[in-house]
């Protein structure tokens, strides 16, 4: 009875190692633009599909970043300074993002 607990044992680790690598090949990238100078930083990236994009307001000012590509329709609405959201780009495509408030303010996304 102890041999077997012991080799179920084994067997779950085995298993819990297993769907961690899983999970860990399965883990989308993360991205990070900056808002600073009424500029997207940087002004053009490439990301996966799946993958997210953290939008960081290292502005003086509010800002309202938005795209409305198809397939990654997303508004974060009035964005603080100091405050960040994250976005999930998940259709394959150009995204082309841009700020409501600061219409010169552009940024493209290319999701691969
Ligand atoms: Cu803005």
């Amino acid at each position: 009875m102890r041999h077997n607990l012991r080799a179920l044992a084994g067997a779950v680790a085995i298993g819990s190692t297993i769907g961690t690598l899983a999970a860990a090949a399965a883990f989308a990238g993360e991205s990070r633009v900056v808002q600073s100078g009424k500029a997207f930083e940087p002004a053009a990236l490439t990301v996966k599909a799946g993958d997210s994009v953290v939008f960081a307001n290292e502005d003086f000012y509010d800002h309202n970043v938005y795209s409305e590509s198809d397939g990654n329709v997303f508004n974060l609405g009035i964005q603080p300074p100091g405050q960040s959201n994250a976005v999930t780009l998940a259709a394959p495509g150009t995204v082309e993002v841009r700020c409501r408030i600061h219409p010169k303010m552009k940024l493209t996304v290319t999701v691969e």
